[in-house]
C-alpha cells in the first residue's frame, strides 16, 4: 500500500485501512466519531464581531469606511450566497475548515518552514558535557519516543480534555513516520505509519552525514537502550569527517525553489532511496556539533535560535533535514530540543510527546539486554551532481541570511507564574496576554493587529482559530494606565474587564465562535465559487486586521522548557511562552532588519508591564463585588 497523502489527512488516518484496526477495538474510531462537527458560525454574528475587532486597531474614520462595505457585504446576498456553500462544505465533510486550512497556512505557504513556519522547544540543559553523555542521552531519548509510540498505536493514549471536554486526538496519529515533501505549487504531507508494513527505523544524522538506524529487533521488540547507545557510537565512528556536503541544507529554502532543486536531486536512484529513507524514519535524530560558548546570559537565546534554523551552514543547519516532522536535536554540550515541521499537528501534541519523552530518560535503565552484534546501521548515500551542488550553495547563502536576521531573546519572568493571577480569580493566559498589549502600548503608543492561537480540537479534526488580543477593552485598559490622571481604583477596574474580554474572546475561540477561520472560508469559497473577491476582503482594514504584528501563542508543558517561533509578518514579533506554577517561561523573535522592532527590547517591556500590573492589583484594595 502506498503512504497516504496529506490531501487525504482531512479524514481521520484511521480510516486508511490500518492493519491495526483489524486487531483493535478501534477506541481511537470510537472516541474521533463521538466528537462534534466544527460549526460555521452565523454570518450576521462573525461580522458583527469582526467591527468590533477593528476597533482598536483603525480610525473612526477608517472605520465608518469599513462599515459601509460589510453592510453591502450583508446586504446584497454576496455575503449569504458564500455562507450557504459553506454550510453545504460543512454537510459534505468531516470538517469543513481542515483541509483548507492544512493547504493554504502550510502545504500552499511558500517561504521556507525555517524561521518562517516551524517551532523549536528548547529543553532544560542536560549535565551532560561529553560524547558519551550526548549519545546515552540519545540512546534514552530514543527509547522514550518508541514508548510513546507504542502508545499511539494501542490506541492508549489518555484522551486529552479542554474546558471539560474531549479533545481530537487525530494530530497525534500525524507525528510519527510522516514528512513533507515540496511541490512547485504546493507540499504535500506523506504519512507511512498506516503502511502495511509501517517503518522501524529512524533517521540519525551527524557531521551532515544520514544513516538508517534500525530501532525494532527481528521480534518487533524496541532495541533497549543500550543497543542504541552501541549502534549511535557505530554512527559516530564512521562519520567522523567534516567536509561533507550539507544535503540537508536543501530542505532550508524557499519552498519553489526547493521544489526546483528537489526533482533534479531524485533524478539519481540512490539520491531518490536516501530521500525516502529520511521521509519515512519514525523521526530524525541529529547529534549536534557543540556551539561556540557564550555567556550564559546569551546561552538560552543562542540555542532556541539553533532549534529553529541550526546555526547556519557552518554550524548545525546542515545537520536537519527540515522537512520531517519530528526532529531531535541533542548536541554535546548538552543544549537539546526540537524542531517540528508544522502542517500536520499544533505545538500541544508535540509537547505531549515531549513531556513523556524527557520523563522517561530520568528512569533508570533496568534491563541489560545481552550485547548480540547487530549489523551496521546503513549510511544514505548522496550522489552530489555539478547542479545538486550549486543548488546547495544557494540554499547555503538563503539560510545564512536568514540565520542573520533573527533576533530571539529568550528570557524566564521569575516574579510569579499561573499562581499569582489565579490567585487574584484572574485567568493567566488573560493576563499575560493583555500585560503584552501594556508592552506593545508603551513601545509604539498603539495597539496593533494580535494573534493568539485557540485550539479547535473539541471539533473533529480541528486545528486553530484566533483570539484576537487586541479589544476595545485592553486599549481602554493601556491607555488608562498610562494615564496619570486616573486613580488605581479605576485602573484596576479596566484591567479586569480587559482580561475577562480575553477570556470571553477564548471561551468564544474554543466553542468555534470566533471569527478569522470563519472569514477566511468565506474568501475561500468566494475563490471556489470563481466569484470575484468580495471587497470586504480587498479593504484596506481587512489587510490591516490580517498584519499581525504579534503572533503569540501559549503552549503549556510539565517541562521547564522554552518554545519558540519566529514573527509571520517582516515588521512582527512571535512571542510563545510556557507558564508554569512560579515562572513564566518566554521566547520572544524579531527580524533584524526590520528597524522598528527588538526583541530584546519587546521582552524588557514585557517584563515590566507584568510587574507593573501585579503592583497595581497589590496596591489597590479588592471592590467588595
Ligand atoms: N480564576 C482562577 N483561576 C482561573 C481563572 C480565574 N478567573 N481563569 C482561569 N483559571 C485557571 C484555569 O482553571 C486553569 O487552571 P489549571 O492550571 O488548573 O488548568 C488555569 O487558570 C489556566 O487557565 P487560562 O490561563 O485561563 O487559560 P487556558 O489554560 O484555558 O488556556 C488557551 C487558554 C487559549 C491557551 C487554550 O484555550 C488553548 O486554546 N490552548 C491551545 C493553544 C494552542 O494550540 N497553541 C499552540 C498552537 S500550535
Ligand atoms: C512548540 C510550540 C509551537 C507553537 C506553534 C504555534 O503556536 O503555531 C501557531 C499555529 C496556529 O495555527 O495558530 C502559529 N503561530 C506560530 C504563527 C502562532
Amino acid at each position: 500500500m502506498l503512504a497516504f497523502i496529506a490531501k487525504s489527512m482531512a479524514r481521520p488516518a484511521r480510516l486508511v485501512k490500518p492493519v491495526s484496526l483489524v486487531k483493535l477495538p478501534g477506541r481511537y474510531l470510537a472516541h474521533q466519531e463521538g466528537l462534534p462537527q466544527l460549526p460555521v458560525p452565523p454570518l450576521q454574528q462573525t461580522l458583527n464581531k469582526y467591527l468590533l475587532a477593528l476597533k482598536p486597531l483603525i480610525s473612526q474614520e477608517e472605520w465608518d469606511h469599513t462599515h459601509k462595505i460589510v453592510e453591502d457585504f450583508r446586504t446584497s446576498g454576496v455575503g449569504e450566497r458564500l455562507q450557504k456553500g459553506l454550510e453545504r462544505r460543512a454537510k459534505k465533510t468531516e470538517n469543513w475548515l481542515s483541509d483548507w486550512w492544512l493547504q493554504t497556512a502550510y502545504l500552499e505557504y511558500r517561504l521556507p518552514v525555517v524561521v518562517h513556519s516551524s517551532p523549536g522547544v528548547v529543553l532544560p540543559k542536560q549535565d551532560f558535557t561529553d560524547r558519551q553523555g550526548q549519545l546515552r542521552f540519545a540512546a534514552k531519548l530514543i527509547e522514550g519516543v518508541l514508548d510513546f509510540k507504542s502508545m499511539v498505536d494501542n490506541e492508549t493514549l489518555p484522551v486529552e480534555y479542554l474546558g471539560g471536554k474531549q479533545l481530537c486526538m487525530n494530530q497525534y496519529y500525524q507525528i510519527l513516520s510522516s514528512c513533507r515533501v515540496p511541490g512547485p505549487k504546493r507540499d504535500s504531507v506523506v504519512n507511512y505509519s498506516q503502511v502495511k508494513n509501517p517503518p522501524t527505523h529512524i533517521t540519525v544524522v551527524h557531521n551532515f552525514q544520514f544513516f538508517q538506524l534500525d530501532v525494532y529487533n527481528s521480534d518487533g521488540t524496541p532495541l533497549t537502550t543500550d543497543q542504541i547507545f552501541n549502534q549511535l557510537e557505530k554512527i559516530w565512528g564512521t562519520s567522523l569527517q567534516t567536509n561533507k556536503e550539507p544535503i540537508g541544507i536543501l530542505t532550508t529554502n524557499h519552498r519553489n525553489s526547493w521544489a526546483k532543486a528537489y526533482n533534479n536531486l531524485i533524478k539519481d536512484k540512490t539520491n531518490k532511496e536516501s530521500v525516502r529513507t529520511i521521509q519515512k524514519s519514525i523521526f530524525t535524530v541529529c547529534l549536534d556539533a557543540p556551539m561556540p560558548r557564550v555567556s550564559n546570559e546569551l546561552s538560552r537565546s543562542r540555542v532556541a535560535a539553533q532549534m529553529l534554523h541550526g546555526g547556519g551552514s557552518g554550524l548545525n543547519s546542515g545537520n536537519r533535514w527540515f522537512d520531517k516532522t519530528l526532529q531531535f536535536i541533542v548536541a554535546e554540550d548538552g543544549s537539546c530540543g526540537l524542531v517540528y515541521e508544522h502542517a500536520p499537528a499544533e505545538g500541544p501534541p508535540i509537547v505531549a510527546l515531549l513531556d513523556h519523552v524527557v520523563e522517561y530518560t530520568k528512569k533508570p535503565d533496568l534491563v541489560r539486554s545481552p550485547m548480540i552484534p547487530l549489523p551496521m546501521p546503513k549510511k544514505l548515500r548522496f550522489n552530489i551532481t555539478p547542479e545538486v551542488k550549486n543548488d546547495i550553495e544557494k540554499a547555503k547563502q538563503n539560510l545564512n541570511i536568514m540565520v542573520h536576521d533573527l533576533d530571539v531573546k529568550v528570557f524566564v519572568f521569575d516574579k510569579f507564574g499561573k499562581n499569582f493571577p489565579k490567585s487574584e480569580k484572574l485567568s493567566p493566559d488573560a493576563f499575560i496576554q493583555v500585560a503584552l498589549q501594556l508592552a506593545y502600548y508603551r513601545m509604539y503608543g498603539g495597539s496593533c493587529a494580535t494573534y493568539e492561537s485557540a485550539s479547535l480540537r473539541m471539533f473533529r479534526l480541528g486545528r486553530t482559530d484566533t483570539i484576537r488580543s487586541a479589544t476595545v477593552q485592553s486599549l481602554e485598559f493601556v491607555q488608562g494606565m498610562e494615564d496619570s490622571g486616573k486613580q488605581n481604583q479605576e485602573k484596576v477596574d479596566l484591567l479586569r474587564k480587559a482580561i475577562l474580554a480575553h477570556r470571553n474572546y477564548t471561551d468564544m475561540a474554543i466553542n468555534g465562535k470566533a471569527i478569522d477561520r470563519h472569514l477566511l472560508g468565506l474568501k475561500l469559497q468566494a475563490i471556489e465559487d470563481l466569484v470575484s473577491i468580495p471587497e470586504i476582503f480587498m479593504d484596506t482594514a481587512y489587510a490591516i486586521a490580517m498584519h499581525f504584528n504579534l503572533s503569540t501563542s501559549q503552549v503549556p508543558a510539565k517541562t521547564d522548557c522554552v518554545m519558540c517561533f519566529g514573527p509571520v509578518v517582516p515588521d512582527g514579533y512571535g512571542v510563545c511562552y510556557n507558564p508554569m506554577e512560579d515562572h513564566i517561561n518566554f521566547a520572544v523573535s524579531a527580524y533584524n532588519s526590520c528597524a522598528e522592532t527588538n526583541a530584546a527590547r519587546l521582552a524588557h517591556y514585557l517584563e515590566k508591564a507584568l510587574c507593573d500590573i501585579q503592583q497595581l492589583v497589590h496596591n489597590t484594595p479588592k471592590s467588595k463585588l
